[in-house]
């Protein structure tokens, strides 16, 4: 039998998951999950670039599992675990950040917006960030790396520190490929169409633990366009509020945008809308009510989360040994 293909991702525990992190990524994942080998993980390393407090990473930290699996994520057959588990992360970072150049890290989006946005803590965990994700990568040896649009620069600096990595000693890494899906890559926030869907505008975020009521009234209060067209059609230039409704909706329900337009003809945004917002109820449904019925099950999260570290630590391991080989460390 060929062997799987191997998938790879995480998400930060600083915030409550959102219908963006659903579309652009999890949702991706899970819908692969019978392919690939998975690893998935909740990035709790990354979340200290700003500062958090610590009862509630520790709350959210378990919530992600939860909602990972409630996505459709088995741990049976993927690999779900903490980042801080597993020490390997740590100690191959140190290793690529001597392998990385101070201007690659300068020139990274996220760490500009970053460090615009938090002007009084531009720690250097924030500027090296990005080294951590490539080790979080490399060491699992994936193909994919399944991501928003916003990663994928971070992907492409990855594939970077590999290749120089791998022409100085052999190969050592595979160089994976970023994977953005088509429908769902960039879902922009419901009040505010010309930013991306995020936590740090609630009004405009749909989150998955949501209760059906709120999601419903934040879809009515979607902004949709300036003109007074008052009928779906699918422009993003001109009528980016619209299209960022269809993108939801043909994410949720598999249907084209031609379909959507023709289910909608003759209607206008006050059905609409409310239709993007029950088809958006009834996708999260299952999710919130797994995730709620596993977060009280403690003692089956503990039992993922230590077979997740022990899994992905003893695959860590193997890589992490070849590098301190190839870069001179005397071996145990
Ligand atoms: P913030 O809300 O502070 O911007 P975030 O929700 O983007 O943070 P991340 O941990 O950066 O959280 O994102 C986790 C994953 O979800 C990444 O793969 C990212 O690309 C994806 N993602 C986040 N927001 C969106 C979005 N609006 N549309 C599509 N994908 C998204
Ligand atoms: N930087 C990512 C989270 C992240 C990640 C990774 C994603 C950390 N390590 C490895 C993919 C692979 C983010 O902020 N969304």
């Amino acid at each position: 039998m060929e062997e799987k293909k191997i998938m790879l991702s995480g998400i930060q525990p600083s915030g409550d998951l959102h219908l963006g992190n659903y579309l652009g990524a999890i949702k991706n994942w899970a819908d692969r999950a019978q392919e690939f080998d998975c690893y998935y993980f909740m990035a709790d390393l990354h979340t200290i670039t700003v500062r958090q407090n610590p009862a509630d990473l520790r709350r959210r930290s378990m919530q992600q599992l939860a909602a990972y699996i409630a996505c459709g994520l088995d741990p049976e057959k993927n690999t779900l675990f903490l980042q801080s588990m597993v020490p390997q992360h740590a100690q191959l970072s140190w290793v690529l950040s001597c392998y990385t150049q101070f201007g690659e890290l300068s020139r990274m989006t996220q760490f500009k917006d970053k460090s615009a946005k938090h002007k009084d803590n531009i720690n250097a965990g924030l500027f090296t960030y990005p080294v951590l994700m490539a080790a979080d990568i490399l060491l699992y040896q994936p193909h994919y790396v399944p991501v928003g649009a916003d990663q994928k620069q971070h992907v492409e600096l990855t594939r970077d520190i590999a290749q120089r990595f791998n022409s100085i000693y052999g190969d050592v890494f595979r160089v994976p490929e970023p994977y953005i899906p088509k429908a769902g890559a960039r879902i922009y926030g419901l009040t505010t169409p010309g930013d991306k869907m995020s936590k740090s505008i609630p009004e405009g975020c749909v989150f998955l633990m949501d209760d059906p009521a709120v999601i419903a009234r934040k879809f009515k209060r979607a902004v949709t366009d300036s003109d007074r067209e008052n009928c779906v059609r699918y422009d993003p230039e001109n009528k980016p509020g619209v299209a960022n409704l269809m993108n939801i909706y043909a994410s949720v329900t598999g249907k084209t945008f031609e379909e959507i337009e023709k289910e909608f003809e003759g209607q206008g945004y006050g059905v609409f809308k409310p239709a993007v917002g029950e088809a958006v109820i009834e996708t999260l449904r299952p999710i919130r009510e797994e995730t709620d019925r596993l977060i009280k099950d403690k003692a089956y999260l503990e039992s993922v989360y230590k077979e997740g570290a022990a899994r992905a630590s003893y695959i860590a391991s193997k890589t992490l040994r070849k590098v301190y080989k190839k870069v001179g460390f005397v071996q145990i």
